[in-house]
């Protein structure tokens, strides 16, 4: 196995394993090495983190370790993002996606793993963060142009202000800009079909299947 090989997979085995100072340590060496970063964050950091998500799918994991690796890979992103726009190559993105907790929601756990398996399988994601009110929505389409807009709601009675946020998008005549996307425990397909959102999923991997869907993404 050659020298870029096998820090490859270490590399993606750190992520695997939920450890950031290792997934540093190694995307350092990686660097050091001359190997390609950008193959580097593709065949280690995202691969290590979808394959934990096969394993939750499986039940051979707990959404801890999911969580875990994608921290993990959080630590080893920013190094080698560097090193490719140094390069003089670009991060290509798949699409731009905002999202956040919507108004009255402070849960941030899920929304968060979403916003990582989003960045991990390539989009740019902007996380408004949490208490997101609908005109924060608004100015968040304004601003950044997005491909997806993605809510997340816990509560039973915040899930109303995912309504009300799609009630702003449209009054604000931005609906059709976007494609809006919805998730959290007491949310289902029905809900968002009856609020006018473009799709729903019940976890974070069927997140990154449903935008990828809606974006015609192979
Ligand atoms: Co809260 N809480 N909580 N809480 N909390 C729940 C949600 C609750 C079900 C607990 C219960 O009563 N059994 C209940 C809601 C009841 C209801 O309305 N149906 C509840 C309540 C009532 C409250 C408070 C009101 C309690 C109080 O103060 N009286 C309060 C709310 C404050 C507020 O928001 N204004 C509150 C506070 C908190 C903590 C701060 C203590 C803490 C949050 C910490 C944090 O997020 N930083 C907390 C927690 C941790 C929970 C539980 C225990 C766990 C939630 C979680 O993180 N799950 C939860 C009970 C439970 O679910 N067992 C509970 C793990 C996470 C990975 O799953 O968020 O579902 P989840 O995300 C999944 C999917 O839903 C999906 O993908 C994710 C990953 O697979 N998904 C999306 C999520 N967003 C998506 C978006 C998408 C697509 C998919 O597209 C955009």
């Amino acid at each position: 196995m050659s020298v870029k090989e096998e820090l490859i997979k270490r590399l993606k085995e750190a992520v695997v394993n939920g450890d950031p100072e290792e997934v540093l340590k190694i995307a350092k060496k990686i660097i050091e090495a001359g190997i390609d970063p950008l193959e580097a964050v593709e065949k280690a950091l995202v691969a290590g983190v979808l394959e934990l998500g096969d394993m939750w799918t499986r039940g051979e994991a707990f959404i801890a370790d999911v969580v875990a690796a994608a921290d993990a890979m959080k630590a080893g992103l920013p190094i080698l993002k560097n090193e490719i726009v140094k390069k003089g190559g670009s991060v290509k993105y798949l699409g731009r996606i905002v999202i956040g907790t919507v108004e009255g929601d402070i849960h941030d756990i899920g929304k968060s793993i979403v916003a990582t398996l989003w960045e991990a399988s390539g989009f740019e994601v902007i996380d408004l963060g949490v208490d997101v009110p609908p005109q924060k929505f608004v100015e968040a389409i304004k601003q950044y142009n997005p491909d997806i807009v993605g809510m997340s709601a816990l509560l039973t009675t915040s899930m109303l202000k995912q309504k009300e946020t799609i009630e702003a998008i449209k009054q604000a005549g931005l609906r059709d800009k976007v494609k809006i996307v919805i998730g959290g425990a007491p949310t289902t397909e029905e809900w968002a079909r009856e609020i006018g959102a473009d799709g729903w999923a019940p976890d974070a991997f069927g997140a990154v299947e449903l935008v990828k869907k809606l974006l015609n993404i192979k």
